[in-house]
């Protein structure tokens, strides 16, 4: 068997090397996989009945199953009696857009009251980061350069730098207190240059799971404030952090209330589980209705090119619940399911971790907020999982605590424990 699967397999890149030489595209180098969804080509490539995916953050349910919400389920009946399947305008359903709009800044926001928010759909969380992106590579007239947290998504950099700014870092995460690293934060907004723009996670802050309390994000504002720098707001887990969705809008709603003007990506992937629907919102306030105007006629000039028009179908989803006062409070307690079961995941892997002696401080499992944590593995430790436990992650040693249920925990934390002690 072997003796003739040998040659086939040397002489098949022969053949193929030959054909590629006279390519056009002879010349392009194979790119690396992509750090987080790489992780699930790799699990699907395991064959082992023991094997755990947690690298993407997507929510399983407690049989590690995709879960469609209920509300969803139920919207998705009202929406299929009605409706045609024309194209929306370019900045998709105009009650999608209000609606999402009221969720994330709230009914008491003076830019929504006045008419002076400048929202479009997008093409969920990651769109609306690329047309915030483009946007201000375009109109904000004060900097190109956009600051990230250090560690951040891993995907922000590469939108920012596609949408033409210029990406630089500051303080966040201090590795040896696994907390935020507020000095350090607050020191590096103190020395950017005016009127820079720094991205902020609005809450759950991915990968690390650590967000600044409220008394220190009105401290953040307020030397933002000071420095007239300009926030851009990530919020692509509202109701994942605490379970609520307006607990989880505070920072947003802060900044809105200090007089900022700012920039705000909404993701609807998460907290409706409307992952491959694609449903998201991107927005600015303005200083009234026809600024407003104005800047909605240029989102539609960087989105025309890009992809025309958004999709449907998740944002009829969406714009269905959220317009429904029976509907709306069934999804809020969905939210709130979902948030909790994370929870109690992190109670159990923190027992489990402390009850198998591994070495080590785990408070950080119990602390850390939203769909993530950030364990504190190391690289060699994730790859040992993946290769002898089955077990996937990103190779940062973030965990999506989602995909984790009673039963995988138990062979989870044994094979972590397992790691940190060396013998694996
Ligand atoms: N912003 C942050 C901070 C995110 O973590 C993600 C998704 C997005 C935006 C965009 O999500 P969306 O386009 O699906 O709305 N991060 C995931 C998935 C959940 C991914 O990497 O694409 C993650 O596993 O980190």
């Amino acid at each position: 068997m072997q003796a003739i699967a040998r040659p086939l397999a040397r002489a098949a890149p022969r053949a193929l090397s030959r054909a590629a030489a006279l390519s056009t595209w002879s010349a392009v180098p194979a790119g690396p996989p992509d750090a987080i969804l790489g992780v699930t080509e790799a699990f699907k490539r395991d064959q082992d009945p023991r094997k755990i995916n947690l690298g993407v953050g997507a929510y399983r349910d407690g049989n590690g199953k995709p879960f469609v919400l209920p509300s969803v389920k139920k919207a998705e009946e009202i929406i299929s009696q009605s409706g045609d399947k024309e194209y929306l305008p370019i900045t998709g359903l105009p009650e999608f857009t209000r609606r999402a709009a009221l969720l994330a800044y709230g009914a008491e926001s003076a830019p929504l009251k006045g008419n002076a928010v400048a929202v479009t759909q997008s093409i969920s969380g990651t769109g609306a980061l690329r047309i915030g992106g483009a946007f201000l590579a375009r109109f904000y007239p004060h900097s190109k350069t956009i600051y990230l947290p250090t560690p951040t998504w891993g995907n922000h950099t590469p939108i920012f730098r596609d949408s033409g700014l210029e990406v630089k870092g500051y303080r966040y995460y201090d590795k040896k207190t696994v907390g935020l690293d507020f000095e350090g934060l607050k020191a590096d907004l103190q020395s950017m240059p005016e009127k820079s723009i720094v991205l902020l996670h609005a809450c759950a802050h991915n990968p690390t799971g650590v967000d600044p309390t409220q008394a220190q994000w009105i401290e953040i504002s307020n030397i933002i404030k000071e420095k007239s720098l300009f926030p851009f707001f990530d919020m692509a887990y509202q109701g994942f952090a605490s379970g609520s969705t307006s607990k989880d809008a505070f920072a947003v709603r802060h900044f809105v209330s200090e007089g900022h003007q700012v920039a705000l990506c909404q993701s609807f992937a998460k907290n409706m589980g409307l992952y491959g629907e694609r449903v998201g919102a991107f927005s600015l306030t303005t200083a009234d209705p026809e600024e407003k105007a104005r800047v909605e006629s240029q989102l539609k000039i960087v989105i025309r090119p890009m992809y025309s028009n958004p999709p449907l179908h998740g944002a009829r989803i969406a714009s269905t619940i959220l317009g429904s006062p029976e509907l709306y409070s069934e999804w809020e307690g969905e939210v709130k399911g979902m948030a909790e079961r994370i929870i109690s995941m992190r109670d159990r892997l923190y027992d489990n971790l402390v009850a198998q002696k591994t070495p080590g401080e785990w408070g950080h499992i119990k602390s850390q907020i939203g769909m993530f944590s950030f364990t504190g593995l190391t690289t060699p430790q994730t790859k040992a999982l993946a290769e002898k436990a089955h077990i996937y992650m990103t190779a940062d040693g973030r965990i999506s605590m989602a995909g984790l249920n009673a039963h995988n925990i138990d062979y989870f934390s044994e094979s972590v424990s397992r790691a940190v002690k060396g013998d694996i």
